[in-house]
């Protein structure tokens, strides 16, 4: 069996979806999402001009072999880019295996451990009577967990994941241009002011529901200890992202000072990114996602080697991912033995189920894994001509006197 060509798109609805499609020989193909948010072109110019022409003549279901020809052959390893490229191909192979196997990928990886997976949503609010309202319609939906942020008064524009104007701009992606908003933060006020907010929330809706919390990367180690041992009443089920985790040392603090459970990784893509966290048990939960952390080999690993410290997984979910990312997580989410949470934004929009075209479906704040063949999912390529590349970014933080902070 021979791959015989590999088509790179860019588009979809209201995201620059950068989808990987596979040929073969023998008419099945696959497809993988390389989707980088803001630098979607990238990893699509990656694919195109080396990986690719790579590619065609190797056979499809020499996955591992073709994940290690991608990784060591590159010379210079990791980083976002390549990976994103590598996770398209890997998940391509995936699919086209799970087509050939004619069996859903949860099977391959050894059944289902679960019907449904639990997955979060994003309850947001200008104020904290605006989020107590968001949280109640999510709550309504049957969301047994709701990720909670909040405006923090005095801080009008760097209150992360709270747009200015709710619903008038997309706090992950900018569309305005290439230059970012700036935003302006002060930890005093936010740490003033959320604990008390998040014990109101717990307060409001009692103690079933699970709450998170992400800090996106703001406090330094000493800052998140302090408010890590200001939250713990509350209950959180996780506190994402307390600090920036380049530092790995960090959450030695954060662990001395306090149980709340913490959950970290939506920007590594290797497992040499996360194996101290794991290893010295400084986190509970591991967000890489399947895109940006070398696809469904890498991934598997990194969620092995989290089972034998009592890591649970929460991969990412943001709107940056396709389908057939959220798709790759669906199948890992019902088989691993230490799933924990899947953050959920992406399917059953009219548009992105016209475009990828799918039976996983989501009911009652849980994933059903669908039972067709490979990943599940399909790719309509008519559709994605509708759609063009716009070029946008995240916005950038600064602190009150000017200084560059982290987003
Ligand atoms: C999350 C994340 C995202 C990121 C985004 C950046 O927890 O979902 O923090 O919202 O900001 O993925 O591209
Ligand atoms: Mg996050």
């Amino acid at each position: 069996m021979k791959i015989t060509d590999a088509r790179v798109f860019v588009g979809g609805p209201k995201k620059n979806y950068v989808t990987l499609k596979i040929m073969t020989d023998q008419g099945v193909y696959g497809l993988g999402d390389a989707t980088l948010n803001n630098r979607e072109t990238l990893p699509a110019k990656y694919l195109q001009d080396y990986l690719i022409p790579n590619l065609i003549g190797m056979d499809p279901r020499n996955s591992e072999d073709i994940w290690q020809f991608l990784y060591r052959g590159a010379y210079f390893r990791r980083g976002p880019i390549a990976m994103a490229a590598y996770g398209a191909i890997d998940m391509a192979l995936w699919d086209i295996k799970g087509k050939l196997a004619n069996m859903p990928l949860y099977q391959l990886f050894g059944g289902k451990s679960r019907d449904g997976a639990m997955c979060y949503a994003h309850a947001t609010g200008a104020d904290l009577e605006d989020l107590m309202d968001s949280v109640a319609a999510y709550v309504d939906e049957g969301y047994k967990a709701v990720r909670v942020q909040c405006g923090i008064p005095g801080m009008p524009t760097a209150s992360y994941a709270v747009p200015e104007e709710k619903g008038a701009r997309n706090y992950i992606t900018d569309y305005s241009g290439i230059r970012p908003t700036v935003e302006i933060w002060d930890s005093g006020k936010y740490m003033r002011f959320m604990p008390e907010a998040l014990m109101r929330i717990r307060e409001r809706f009692g103690p079933e529901l699970h709450i998170l919390h992400d800090v996106h990367h703001r406090l330094t180690p000493r800052e998140a200890a302090e408010f890590a041992k200001a939250v713990e009443p509350v209950g959180l089920f996780w506190l994402e992202d307390p600090t920036p985790a380049d530092d790995q040392d960090a959450l030695k603090l954060l662990r001395r000072h306090s149980t709340v459970p913490v959950a970290i990784g939506e920007v590594f893509n290797s497992i040499y990114d996360c194996n101290k966290l794991i290893e010295q048990e400084l986190i509970d939960y591991i967000r890489v996602a399947v895109t940006y952390a070398g696809g469904i080999t890498h991934v598997k690993r990194i969620v092995d080697l989290a089972a034998l410290h009592h890591v649970k997984t929460g991969f990412h979910g943001a709107p940056s991912h396709s389908p057939l990312c959220m798709a790759a997580q669906a199948h890992l989410n019902a088989w691993a033995p230490n799933f924990g949470v899947q953050e959920y934004l992406v399917l059953g929009t009219p548009e992105c189920d016209a475009l990828f075209p799918s039976e996983h479906r989501m009911e009652n704040g849980m994933v059903y894994v669908s039972d067709a063949p490979g990943l599940g999912v399909d790719f309509d390529e008519t559709e994605v001509a509708r759609y063009e590349y716009q070029p946008g970014s995240h916005p950038v933080v600064r602190l009150e006197d000017g200084t560059m902070w982290n987003y």
